[in-house]
C-alpha cells in the first residue's frame, strides 16, 4: 500500500483511479484464487477421508482364463474386461480350492487352519463358520457401513446364529448353499432362496435376481451411509443352466462349454448393471470394486496356463482371476504381480474403512493397499494353500517358488478324477519359469525344499481340526 501511495503522487487523477481499480482487482483476484485454492484443498482432504463404498464381486467356479481380461478368447465378457482395464489386474491373487474355505477366508482374514473350514459345508450340515469369528461384515458395520449380501453365503445356516443377518449383514438375499437350480432355486428338494432369512418363492434366473437386488440396494443406499455390498454370484457354478438367449452368441461352442459361456455372459451383463447403478446413484467415483473367482474353474472352465482344476492345490485350483477398480485410487491399466491371498482383503478393507482391527482372534491377512497402489510388491514372505483334505496336503508359495507336500495321490472332491498319482509326496516348482507346474525340481534343490518345509510347518503349527467333526 505504501509504495502505491508514493507512486500515485506522480500521476494524474484518471491514471490514479485506474491504478487503484487495477490494484483492487488484483487483490480481489489473489484473494479469490487463495480462497478457491483453500476450498479445493479442503475438498481434497474431505475426499481423502470419505469412506469408500466397497462392492465385492465373487464369481463361483470361474476359470482363470475364461474372461477376456485374463486371456480368455471364446467367451465375451465386455463389462468385466472394461472394469479390469480401468483398474488393476491382480495377477497373483490366491484363494482356497473350493467354495466355503474361500468365503470363510474372505470373511475372517484367517486361513482354514484357524477356522477349521477346509472343505465345503453341505446342505443340512450341523456346523458353520465358528460363532467366535468376527466377520468382515461385522468390522465394516462397526465402522459405520451399511452391509449387504446378495448371493451365496455357504458358511452355515443350521441355526439363525450362523446365517448372514447374525454375522454382520444388515441385509441378506440369495441362497445359503451351492449348486442350486438357477430357475427353481432348489437344492436337494429344498428351496434355498431367502431374504433376511425368510424363505422366498420367486420367479427368475438366479443371476438376474442377484443383480436386481444388488442394483436396488445401491440405488436405495445413495447419499446414505457408506455401503459394503458383497455379491457372491452362484454363476458360473454347475448345474449348467442359462436362458437360451445367452448361448446364441456361441454357435462354435458345444455342450457344457456353450452353457458355461452363456452363464458367464449373464454374469457379465449383471456386472454391467451393477456398475450402471453405481454410476446412476453417483457412487462409482467413490467405490472400490473387487472382482475374484472363489476357486479355479472345474471342466469345462479353462485355467490356461495353470495346472489342474477346482479342488486342487495346483495353481488351477487356487489361483484366481481377479482385479480391483477405484477411479483415481487404484492405478488404471496396471497389472500387479505381487502375490496375495483373499485373506488380505479383511485388513485392507477394514483399514480403508477406518475400522478397527483390534480383535481377540489373530488375523493372517496383510494390508495389500500399498502393494496395489504403489509398490506392486507382496507383503507376504509366504502364502499358504490348504487342501480340502486338511493340513496333510498343503502348498506354500515363497517368491517364485512353490512347494507342495501331500499325503495322498489325489485331492478330495477332485475335478479331474481320471488323473492318478497326481501328487508326489514333495514337489517344488518355479512358477516364474514353469507356471504350469510341470517340472518337479525338489530333488535338485534340497536346501530350498528344507527352508520351505520349515516355513510350511510354522504355518501349519496349531492348525485346528476340520469343522463339523
Ligand atoms: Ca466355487
Amino acid at each position: 500500500m505504501w509504495h502505491f501511495h508514493l507512486s500515485c503522487n506522480l500521476k494524474d487523477d484518471a491514471t490514479i483511479q485506474h491504478m487503484k481499480k487495477s490494484f483492487l482487482q488484483q487483490l480481489f483476484q489473489k484473494r479469490t484464487v487463495l480462497f478457491f485454492t483453500a476450498l479445493v484443498f479442503c475438498m481434497g482432504l474431505q475426499a481423502q477421508t470419505k469412506k469408500p463404498n466397497i462392492v465385492f464381486l465373487l464369481i463361483d467356479d470361474l476359470g482363470y482364463a475364461d474372461c477376456g481380461f485374463n486371456g480368455g478368447k471364446d467367451i465375451l465378457t465386455p463389462n468385466i474386461d472394461k472394469l479390469a482395464k480401468e483398474g488393476a489386474i491382480l495377477k497373483n491373487h490366491y484363494v482356497q480350492p473350493v467354495c466355503s474355505p474361500t468365503r470363510s477366508a474372505l470373511m475372517t482374514g484367517r486361513y482354514p487352519t484357524q477356522t477349521g473350514i477346509y472343505t465345503v459345508i453341505t446342505p443340512g450340515a450341523q456346523w458353520g463358520l465358528p460363532l467366535n469369528e468376527r466377520t468382515l461384515a461385522n468390522a465394516l458395520q462397526e465402522a459405520g457401513y451399511s452391509t449387504a449380501i446378495t448371493g451365496k453365503w455357504h458358511l452355515g445356516d443350521f441355526e439363525k446364529a450362523y446365517q448372514p443377518n447374525a454375522r454382520g449383514f444388515d441385509h441378506q438375499y440369495g441362497h445359503f448353499f451351492g449348486a442350486i437350480d438357477y430357475f427353481t432355486h432348489v437344492r436337494n428338494n429344498q428351496m434355498d432362496w431367502y431374504r433376511n432369512g425368510m424363505t422366498l418363492k420367486e420367479e427368475g434366473y438366479s443371476t438376474h435376481l442377484v443383480a436386481k437386488e444388488a442394483c436396488s440396494l445401491i440405488e436405495k443406499n445413495a447419499a446414505s451411509k457408506p455401503l459394503f455390498l458383497y455379491v457372491p454370484f452362484n454363476g458360473v457354478h454347475s448345474p449348467f443352466q442359462v436362458p437360451d438367449q445367452y448361448t446364441q452368441a456361441y454357435p462354435n461352442l458345444e455342450g457344457n462349454r456353450k452353457k458355461l459361456a452363456g452363464m458367464l455372459a449373464a454374469v457379465d451383463e449383471a456386472v454391467g448393471q451393477i456398475v450402471a447403478s453405481l454410476k446412476k446413484a453417483g457412487m462409482l467415483e467413490n467405490t472400490l470394486i473387487i472382482f475374484s473367482s472363489d476357486n479355479g474353474g472345474p471342466p469345462p472352465g479353462k485355467n490356461t496356463p495353470l495346472r489342474d482344476f477346482k479342488a486342487s492345490i495346483y495353481e488351477g485350483g487356487t489361483h484366481a482371476a481377479a482385479f480391483a477398480h477405484w477411479p483415481g485410487h487404484v492405478p488404471s491399466g496396471k497389472t500387479i504381480e505381487g502375490a496375495m491371498h483373499i485373506i488380505d482383503w479383511y485388513p485392507t478393507l477394514v483399514g480403508l474403512a477406518g475400522g478397527s482391527l483390534k480383535q481377540a482372534l489373530p488375523i493372517d491377512g496383510k494390508d495389500v493397499w500399498p502393494m496395489i497402489t504403489k509398490s506392486g510388491k507382496s507383503p507376504h514372505k509366504a502364502i499358504l494353500s490348504v487342501s480340502t483334505r486338511g493340513p496333510s496336503q498343503a502348498a506354500i508359495r515363497m517368491g517364485d517358488w512353490k512347494l507342495i507336500v501331500s499325503d495322498a495321490n489325489e485331492s478330495d472332491g477332485d475335478a479331474q478324477k481320471k488323473q492318478v498319482k497326481k501328487y508326489e509326496p514333495v514337489s517344488l516348482f518355479n512358477l516364474a519359469e514353469d507356471p504350469g507346474e510341470s517340472k518337479n525340481l525338489a530333488s535338485a534343490h534340497p536346501e530350498r525344499v528344507a527352508e520351505m518345509r520349515k516355513e510350511l510347518s510354522v504355518l501349519l503349527k496349531n492348525a485346528v481340526a476340520p469343522g463339523g467333526k
